[in-house]
């Protein structure tokens, strides 16, 4: 673990050094409370399950909102790509259908007495891998895994503060943070801006 660990943390904090005339900007980080259904960005990540077919919470929102046309795209994947579903901390794209986006973007968080912590980390980073292949300037990260899943709202704010305060990117302009109760909005301000 602790050289997987090593290869995303390199990843993440690249340098201008790696690409000739790349411009490597620190994103933007913006914390907000609301729905990500309702959220523009170009990439949505949803906290998904390894079924892949839907849930509840963030998952159930999106295939809401998206409509008919993800969940015949995740049916597909999970028959063509992972027939035993996409593992914890892996993750995937699809199309955006009727949301605000250009792409989703679906992870499996862990389950916080269950699986290894670290790998919440891990589909942070995937996710943004996926939205910079996509091209995509922005993307919105729910609270992976601090629903059903059970991690702590804490916990998750000190991993993505500690990812995210010296990642830079040529592609990714804006990473919005979004919350969903008053309660995990306040915990993400301290934890992350103070
Ligand atoms: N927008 C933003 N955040 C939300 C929304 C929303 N519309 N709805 C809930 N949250 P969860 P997990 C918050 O349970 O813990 C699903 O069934 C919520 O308050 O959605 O990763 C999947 O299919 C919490 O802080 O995801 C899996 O089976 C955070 O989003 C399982 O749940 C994540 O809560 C995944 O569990």
């Amino acid at each position: 673990m602790a050289k997987k660990r090593d290869e995303f943390t390199a990843w993440m904090h690249r340098t201008k050094s790696n690409k000739e005339n790349a411009v490597w900007d620190k994103p933007k980080i913006t914390i907000i409370k609301g729905d990500i259904t309702k959220v523009k960005a170009d990439a949505i990540v949803n906290a998904a399950n390894s079924g892949l077919l839907g849930g509840s919470g963030v998952d159930w929102a999106i295939r809401q909102a998206a409509g008919l046309g993800l969940q015949q795209e995740c049916q597909l994947l999970r028959e063509e790509v992972y027939p035993k579903g996409l593992p914890v901390g892996k993750a995937v794209s699809t199309g955006a259908y009727k949301l605000n986006a250009k792409i989703i973007i679906h992870t499996v968080g862990p389950r916080y007495y269950k699986d290894n912590p670290e790998l919440l980390r891990e589909c942070y980073i995937r996710s943004i891998m996926l939205a910079e292949e996509n091209s995509c300037e922005s993307i919105a990260f729910p609270a992976i895994s601090t629903g059903a899943y059970g991690f702590p709202i804490e916990k998750s704010a000190k991993i993505v503060k500690e990812l995210f305060d010296n990642f830079k990117s040529e592609v990714i302009q804006e990473i919005i943070l979004v919350l969903w109760s008053d309660e995990d909005l306040r915990v993400y301000k301290r934890e992350i801006e103070e």
